[in-house]
């Protein structure tokens, strides 16, 4: 019944959704299945389904060449990469991390008994504000953990700055931020680590998976212990470790989607720019920017809708879901607003005005491989139906 009050205002008042079936954020991008098939044959043939099979290091050397770095230690998930590196790397104490990211990057801190630590964001980049870093920097801190949202790095080298005059651990969550750059230097090669996420949603899927990517001999040597319950050899447990580890299969989908790639990045560039010919002249709605001169994988369409907008985001959404289009607000409300952490820290959000603003202007469009121009030029129609019909 809302729902039907609220569309008064709308153009497709009344009629059958304007998509028969859902289109969501996060559709799959699916390789060749041909190739998948393949790699399964060879995984009958090998009888060899998991631990550091053949198809996992051909996937981890792939991973490691696209991102030119030394080491790809391949995990089971991006969460448990998060928090095999955070325990390689000696975090304890506090940990000084965005609120405004997926929940699994506060997680993989309290999950070992550290406490995540909420610094604001830039608003105009979506990641941490290094000075915002400083103002949370107290002696219990051990660590930074900056996140390249969306797949645009953090401001790289200021957090390295910071990290290095506070004698500070600086990693990087950069589950988004697959065959991404940084001044043309590509993701991986900053901080001590950084990790990517594999997750059927991401840019590039191995169903589910992650890895950790860093030039660190010595902690990638730790790393690929602790992902496999710190076995050196037979019999001999030289590390404390857990289960950590990609199977067979998982890396099989990698490789597969690898090959893909450039057409994947085509679809995701064209969605992009489709969308932003469409919508960029709405009043109140901005597209996220992202910069030509360096590598993104344009995963994520993220539109800003602010108070010049005659129509607030919820129920742009509202009535985007109602035509079967499952746009989404993302990390909304924030770590910070989530019951573990708003159980630590319930004034958190007093340090936090641009993470709050941010969180409350941002919806996600549906892209990938899933959609074509038509899909996308229709998803537009209804955005602008729904703004001029308010004007
Ligand atoms: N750090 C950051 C910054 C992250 O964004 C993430 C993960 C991580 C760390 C941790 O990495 P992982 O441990 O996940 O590898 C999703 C994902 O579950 C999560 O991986 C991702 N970030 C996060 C941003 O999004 P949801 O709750 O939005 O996903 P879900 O499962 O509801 O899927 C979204 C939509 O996608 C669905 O409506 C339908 C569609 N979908 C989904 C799946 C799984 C499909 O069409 N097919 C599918 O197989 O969290």
């Amino acid at each position: 019944m809302k729902h039907i009050e609220k569309n008064k205002d709308l153009s497709f008042e009344n009629k059958e959704p304007v998509f028969t079936s859902p289109i969501h954020v996060g559709r799959p991008n699916i390789g060749s299945k041909k190739i998948f098939l393949d790699y399964v044959e060879q995984i009958f043939e090998n009888q060899w389904l998991t631990n550091n099979g053949p198809i996992l290091k051909k996937f981890e050397q792939h991973v490691a060449e696209l991102h030119n770095v030394q080491h790809c230690i391949a995990m089971s998930n991006g969460t448990v990469a998060l928090e095999i590196a955070i325990r390689a790397l000696g975090l304890e104490g506090e940990v000084i991390i965005p609120s405004y990211t997926f929940i699994a990057t506060a997680h993989a801190l309290h999950w070992q008994a550290i406490t995540p630590v909420f610094a604001d964001i830039d608003p105009d980049t979506h990641t941490l504000d290094p000075e915002a870093v400083r103002r949370m920097i107290t002696p219990r801190t051990t660590g930074i953990i900056g996140v390249h949202l969306w797949g645009r790095s953090c401001k790289v080298d200021q957090l390295q700055e910071i990290a290095e005059e506070y004698n500070l651990k600086l990693m990087f969550d950069a589950a988004h931020a697959f065959g991404c750059s940084y001044q043309n230097k590509m993701i991986g090669n900053f901080g001590a680590c950084e990790i990517l996420s594999f997750h059927a949603t991401k840019f590039l899927n191995s169903f589910e998976g992650g890895a950790v990517l860093t030039n660190d001999d010595l902690l990638a040597k730790k790393i690929r212990l602790m992902r496999n319950f710190g076995f050196s050899g037979v019999d001999n447990v030289i590390h404390p470790g857990t289960n950590g580890k990609m199977t067979e299969i998982a890396a099989a989908m990698g490789l597969t989607n690898l090959e893909s790639l450039e057409r994947i990045l085509c679809r995701n560039k064209e969605n992009y720019s489709i969308y932003l010919e469409e919508l960029s002249s709405l009043p109140g709605i901005s597209i996220l920017k992202y910069d030509y001169s360096e590598l993104n994988n344009f995963q994520y369409v993220v539109v800003e809708i602010d108070k010049a907008c005659p129509v607030r985001r919820d129920e742009i959404i509202d009535a985007l879901h109602n035509e079967n289009i499952l746009a989404r607000r993302y990390f909304w409300p924030g770590c910070h607003k989530m019951k573990p952490y708003s159980d630590l820290f319930p004034h958190a959000g007093l340090l936090l005005p641009q993470t709050i603003d941010v969180a409350e202007k941002v919806m996600v469009l549906p892209t990938g491989t899933a959609m074509d121009n038509k899909s996308v030029k229709l998803v537009s129609k209804v955005i602008k139906s729904l703004v001029k019909n308010r004007n």
